[in-house]
């Protein structure tokens, strides 16, 4: 029997002390001050937010701690727990896309995008700690670029975030919209935004409704222990990257197919209009246009995301009416649908999902971009442990890296 390994989240007293810790051992003195910030399961609603769509997510317990000083000037100086590049330096007016490798861009990338939009952001001296998973799909890149604005929102005085007791919500959008630059413009990914925005806007004890059309959020109460019920996190460890071209072209084929259904983006196709959407494609003759996706794929990947926008509907619908039990076969069409339409999923993905269900889980599904990365079950809360064996002895029997677990509680945003 393999006995399964459990990711336990930071204390934020804990996180605090590392980081600070960590601070006073690579730049010497004290911080200004430390911020963090949280990464993110999404409950329903997957490549939706590239789509102007809904999405589900909602934050975890597991944060990235941030430690920071103004420098003056415009220099910048990083470090982080977990990278053993030593302490990276980076001139802030030299940033431009293309010009940072790996993970500083995601914390000047904000710098800059901040500059950019007129905002006075000088130099810095950042120390890095975090336990959310990395490369997990749990939004670890986001959770970095969150702590980071945060902490230039209170050094550099920008009055955006609001304070943990009134969150300003309009400002945090702004914040976002600033994280969702650096990720896209420095750091290279050309993720959707859903991550940023509920690392910023989410609310302890609630999920995110959040529409990708007009950026709007609605919270959700989302209380899964009240139903005696629990979600657990299955991290496959199965490598999972947003940079390496997959997730772009998923992106690319949306647009595509958007331009030539004649709308600006997918989520003006609604279920009702659906079938005459994808009519339209398959009459295209593929392939449709320039090293573009053939008639066939568009066709699959509207589906999903069409079907998929449906389904965050019925979801809520559900969680609206307190039947949250009743979740599960919205998170198993889900999955099936990234598996066999949007084709994100994979090996180790699907065997996490069936062996949970297999083991008594009511819903399961792949979470986030995919290609690797994180599964989600709902299972009974006395059904956690057993369930997490289950999945622990199906990778052991297939000859899997050992996956990880946690059990995901929605809790509190950047601070
Ligand atoms: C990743 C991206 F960062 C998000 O923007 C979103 O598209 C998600 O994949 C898929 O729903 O997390």
């Amino acid at each position: 029997m393999t006995a399964p390994v459990w990711v336990g989240a930071w204390e934020p007293a804990d996180g605090e002390a590392r980081v600070r810790a960590l601070f006073a051992d690579r730049f010497g003195g004290e911080p200004d001050g430390t911020w963090s910030a949280p990464g993110r399961v999404n409950l329903i609603g997957e490549h939706t937010d590239y789509n102007g769509g809904l999405c589900l997510p909602f934050a975890l317990p597991h944060r990235t701690y941030v430690a920071v000083r103004r420098t003056g000037g415009d220099t910048v100086r990083l470090v982080s727990a977990q990278e053993s590049t030593g302490v990276r330096e980076v001139v802030l007016s030299e940033v431009a896309p293309g010009t940072v490798d790996g993970w500083p861009a995601y914390v000047v990338g904000v710098a800059w995008a901040l500059r950019e939009a007129g905002h006075d952001v000088g130099g810095f001296e950042v120390a890095v700690d975090s336990c959310v998973p990395y490369g997990a799909g749990l939004s670890s890149s986001a959770a970095l670029e969150c702590a980071a604005a945060v902490a230039f929102d209170a050094l550099f005085g920008l009055g955006l975030a609001g304070t943990g007791d009134a969150p300003d919500d309009a400002g945090r959008a702004t914040l976002a919209a600033a994280c969702i630059r650096a990720e896209n413009e420095i750091a290279g990914a050309s993720t959707g935004g859903m991550d940023q925005s509920v690392s910023l806007r989410g609310r302890a004890g609630h999920a995110l409704l959040l529409d990708c059309r007009d950026g709007g959020v609605r919270h959700v109460p989302f209380d899964l222990a009240a139903h005696g019920l629990a979600l657990l996190v299955i991290d496959t460890k199965a490598e999972h990257a947003l940079v390496d071209g997959q997730y772009a072209a998923r992106r690319a084929a949306c647009e595509q197919a958007a331009a030539l259904l004649g709308v600006p983006t997918l989520r003006e196709i609604d279920a009702d209009g659906l079938g005459d959407a994808l009519a339209t494609l398959a009459h295209g003759t593929g392939p449709v246009g320039d090293g573009s996706a053939d008639a066939e794929v568009l066709v699959r990947r509207v589906r999903h995301v069409v079907t998929e926008i449906a389904r965050v509907e019925e979801f809520v619908a559900l969680l609206d009416a307190d039947r949250v039990e009743e979740v599960g076969p919205a998170m198993d069409a889900s999955h099936a649908s990234l598996r066999d339409d949007y084709e994100v999923s994979c090996r180790e993905l699907d065997l996490a999902v069936e062996a949970a269900l297999e083991a008594g889980a009511l819903g399961a599904r792949m979470t986030g971009g995919g290609f690797g990365g994180s599964a989600i079950a709902l299972v009974r809360a006395d059904a956690v442990d057993t369930v997490a064996a289950a999945v622990a002895q199906a990778f052991a029997a297939a000859d899997l890296h050992a996956p990880a677990f946690l059990v995901a509680t929605a809790s509190a945003p950047a601070a």
